[in-house]
């Protein structure tokens, strides 16, 4: 079974009411995501049907149906009823891929409170500037993560409970800790928040060149976007066995992780564990995976890992592999043609775009290294940087613009109009990033138009790294840039000045490193720290960022003319 129609059948005549109609959907009607997930799927006498299969690193395992899914977030949605939380307010899940993650998502939206995932990795620092700027009201979390809420608790005055989703009485709860089992509170029935088109329901935090973190708005009408594409680009069927390896703490594991796959009634199964290319084989071997949506550094450090080991493992079940998050290089796609008899199909989009946008469509001829063409319904071009005209040569370098107006997108950022408004160009929503079109219409990325880092499809603010740096007591002055690396493509580089005092050791790296591991998170630890007398700036004191990077990557210099210390 497939969804597939021709790319060309698809775009003729689009219309996004398709994906309305479907979900049997008219506007301005009640628009619940976490109804949709659930009971929709139960309404249509599927509540037998597997909604996630679940493993972690011990060997463990859980399966919750449909109808599982149901009452586990009716439970989870009357419990934060009875804590007082309700339609608008922020609640934080912050967890591991354990279950309470994927079903907590549908209870929050079910009582029409805005969800806010945040990677379990992330550090108090990191964890501080995300809830003070949201106003979280509640945070459902794991014991062991709970600790390093309590390290900023008495700087979030907004922040009432801590929910702890595996309490045990080995712990005695601590300071507005309150415990929750989500298998225990199954509940049949629960009254869903009238949530509808414009209702808010994630908001999601992405890293930006200045400035904190942005928080990204989104709305209970994205579903009208995420089911249809991962209708037709990961070709979702009911009867695949579907495995999104995104984590829910960033926007590919919710919107295709955790929203559209459930949405579409499929059997999705979840690996909480680290990489290993054996477990990885392994977990698709036991399962039977169909369909895959994965990165291009998972796939990079398959490629690693080798090829005979695939060998060993039959993963014929695969039939349809999908990839996002950073530049897949041609040689990844031959790589998996090769080795699963399947290439990787590219896909791209962005937090703020909540939906696919450009991508090799199933059926299309592929452009090993192109990210494809729009997705139907997708008005997109490269734009000239200085007058956001499209530009009209093909194969010109330009950056990437689209139409406004696509169900998905974000409404805003959370209390920064401002910045919101300043991502809209000459009509066009610019999400920062360069591309060139060819003469058949395929997008070949080039690059960022900003200086954010992006690690293993992490996206990580030279900015926000900059500023806890400077928080070390040995360091006086600091700038963040990204060097090549052969698997994440890219990883943290800080060049350092250190205070009269201080001299360069291997404990003190290693403490700057563990300081910034510990305070924002593993991904944003820089991988090589660099001191240097004095930081290049421009006349106006700027740190010439530019510079550094152009230097890491062995590029031209470019125009030095501001430069200070030239
Ligand atoms: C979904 C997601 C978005 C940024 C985006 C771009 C980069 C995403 C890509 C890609 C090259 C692709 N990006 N997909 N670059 N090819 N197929 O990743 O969201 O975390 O917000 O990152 O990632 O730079 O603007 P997000």
């Amino acid at each position: 079974m497939s969804n597939i129609g021709s790319y060309e059948e698809r775009i003729e005549n689009f219309d996004w009411s398709i994906s309305e109609e479907e979900l049997g959907y008219k506007e301005g009607d009640v628009i619940n995501i976490g109804w949709y997930c659930s009971d929709r799927i139960c309404a249509q006498g599927k509540g037998d049907r597997p909604a996630l299969l679940w493993e972690n690193s011990t060997g463990e395992e859980k399966s919750y149906t449909y109808d599982d899914l149901r009452v586990c977030s009716n439970g989870i949605g009357a419990f934060l009823r009875s804590l007082g939380l309700k339609e608008g307010d922020r609640i934080c899940l912050f967890m591991d891929r354990i279950p309470e993650l994927y079903i907590g998502l549908l209870g929050i939206l079910k009582i029409g409170a805005i969800a806010q995932p945040l990677f379990s990795a992330f550090g108090d620092e990191s964890l501080f500037v995300r809830l003070e700027n949201a106003g979280t009201s509640a945070v459902i979390t794991q014991r062991k993560h709970a600790s390093k809420l309590h390290k900023i608790l008495d700087r979030l005055p907004d922040l009432k409970h801590i929910i702890i989703v595996d309490y045990d009485e080995t712990r005695p709860l601590k300071e507005k800790e309150v415990a929750f089992s989500m298998d225990a509170r199954r509940q049949d029935q629960l009254e869903i928040f009238p949530t509808r088109a414009e209702s808010p329901s994630l908001l999601h935090y992405t890293s930006g060149t200045t400035g904190m973190p942005k928080g990204v708005q989104h709305v209970h009408y994205s579903l009208i976007s995420q089911y249809l594409t991962a209708k037709w680009v990961l070709d979702i069927t009911e009867d695949d066995i579907y495995w999104c390896t995104a984590d829910p703490g960033w926007v590919t594991g919710t919107s295709y992780g955790i929203i559209a796959p459930w949405a579409l009634g499929v059997t999705q199964v979840v690996l909480d564990s680290g990489f290993s290319a054996e477990n990885w084989y392994r977990f698709i071997q036991k399962y039977r995976v169909t369909v895959w949506y994965s990165a291009p550094t998972a796939i990079r450090s398959l490629m690693k890992a080798g090829e005979e080991i695939v060998k060993q493992f039959d993963l014929s079940c695969l039939r349809h592999l999908v990839s996002v998050g950073e530049p897949l290089n041609a040689e990844a796609v031959t790589w998996s043609e090769k080795v699963f008899g399947l290439p990787f199909l590219d896909s791209y989009w962005q937090t703020e775009t909540g939906s696919i946008m450009i991508t090799n469509f199933p059926g299309m001829k592929i452009k090993p290294g192109s990210m494809g063409k729009t997705f139907p319904g997708i008005v997109g071009t490269v734009v000239d940087p200085q007058t956001y005209e499209p530009l009209q040569e093909p194969g010109r370098i330009g950056l990437i613009a689209f139409r406004p107006g696509w169900p998905a997108m974000m409404r805003t950022y959370w209390k920064n109009e401002e910045t919101y408004q300043g991502k809209f160009k000459n009509g066009w929503y610019m999400p920062g990033d360069r591309a060139r079109i060819d003469p058949q219409g395929y997008f070949w990325f080039i690059g960022r138009d900003d200086d954010v880092i992006n690690t293993a499809g992490h996206l990580v603010s030279p900015f926000e790294v900059e500023s806890v740096l400077l928080e070390h007591p040995a360091v006086a002055e600091s700038a963040v840039v990204s060097k090549p690396d052969e698997i994440n493509m890219e990883v943290v580089k800080a060049f350092v000045t250190l205070k009269p005092g201080f001299a360069v050791s291997e404990e003190l790296e290693l403490e700057i490193m563990n300081f910034i591991r510990k305070k924002l998170s593993s991904l944003a630890m820089p991988q090589e720290i660099e001191y240097v007398d004095s930081l290049p700036k421009t006349r106006s004191g700027k740190i010439m960022r530019r510079l550094l990077h152009a230097k890491e990557w062995g590029e031209e210099i470019g125009d030095t003319s501001t430069l200070e210390n030239d």
